[in-house]
């Protein structure tokens, strides 16, 4: 088993699809081992996504993130990595496969319902991000 960060986005939160979202992961068999509800101010959403900083996107991409809650969870499956990058589909939801969480609950390609890490790695780094040593001395 291993670890992956998920980030349900300030747009699922805003429209109510935040306890589907965590419905849809727990059925592809996740285990939801850590979980909160925060915002992200300017600096921070800037410094997760640090590198986007030279895309064009990037500023709206900030400022949608910082734009109300988010749900970051830390979700426990075999290869939790690549099996949550499949679960959510492709950046764009008009490109994502049906049935991913995307396809089903995202807006457009900035407002796309979820994030999930890309690399073990990048996971350990986005877990630590939010969640502090007493949140995940059980995993
Ligand atoms: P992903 O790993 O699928 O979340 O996608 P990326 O790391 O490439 O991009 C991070 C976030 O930047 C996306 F979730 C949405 C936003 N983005 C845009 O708004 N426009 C783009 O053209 C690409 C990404």
């Amino acid at each position: 088993m291993s670890l992956t960060l998920g980030i349900i986005k300030p747009d699922a939160v805003q429209s109510g699809r935040a306890g589907n979202i965590l419905a849809h992961l727990e059925a592809a068999g996740f285990t939801v081992r850590a979980l909160q509800m925060t915002r992200l101010n300017t600096v921070q959403a800037g410094a997760f996504y640090s590198v986007h900083k030279e895309r064009p996107f990037f500023d709206s991409l900030v400022t949608f993130m910082t734009s109300g809650p988010l749900i970051p969870v830390v979700l426990e499956a075999d290869d939790a990595v690549m099996e949550l990058r499949k679960v959510i589909g492709a950046t764009d939801p008009a490109e994502a496969d049906d049935g991913t969480v995307r396809k089903l609950f995202a807006e457009s390609k900035e407002r796309n319902a979820i994030h999930a890490s890309d690399s073990d790695e990048n996971a350990s780094a986005e877990i630590a991000f939010f969640f502090s040593a007493h949140q995940t001395l059980g995993l």
